[in-house]
């Protein structure tokens, strides 16, 4: 078993995305063990993307993940770190596959809906950023 974070993004709430998204997560036997609403504030949005915050796009995608509520999740399942980011699809919604989570719902490359973890150990750091000890039994 193996646990990965999940950020059901501003663009995908707005249009009341969270149970569709959802009802994928769990057709593709990944179990939310965790969920819970919030609206991130800007130190939350650029420590969370770090490590983009050279590329040109970051102020744009800070100012996006800000804009209105996400849905942190944490899915526990066999490989559910890779698995995950097959569900979801690629990063820029016109190269994801069909029936992916971006290919059917993200708006562009920045609202794409979906964030998911890349490894098993960026999991276990944003799983820690989000939900204590406690939330996660
Ligand atoms: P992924 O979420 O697929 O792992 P990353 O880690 O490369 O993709 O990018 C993090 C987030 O930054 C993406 N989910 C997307 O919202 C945004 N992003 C990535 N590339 C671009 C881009 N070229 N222009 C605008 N936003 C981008």
């Amino acid at each position: 078993m193996e646990r990965t974070f999940s950020i059901i993004k501003p663009d995908a709430t707005k249009r009341n995305l969270v149970d569709p998204i959802n009802q994928i997560i769990e057709k593709n036997d990944l179990k939310i063990i965790a969920s819970k609403s919030l609206k991130l504030n800007k130190e939350q949005a650029e420590g969370f993307y770090k490590v983009h915050k050279e590329r040109p796009f970051f102020s744009s995608l800070v100012e996006f993940m800000t804009s209105g509520p996400v849905q942190v999740q944490v899915l526990e399942g066999d490989n559910a770190v890779s698995k995950y980011r097959e569900i979801m699809g690629a990063t820029n919604p016109k190269e994801a596959e069909d029936n992916t989570i971006r290919k059917l719902y993200a708006e562009n490359i920045e609202a794409n809906s979906v964030h998911g973890s890349d490894s098993k150990e960026n999991a276990e750091t944003e799983i820690a950023f989000f939900f204590s000890v406690s939330e996660l039994l």
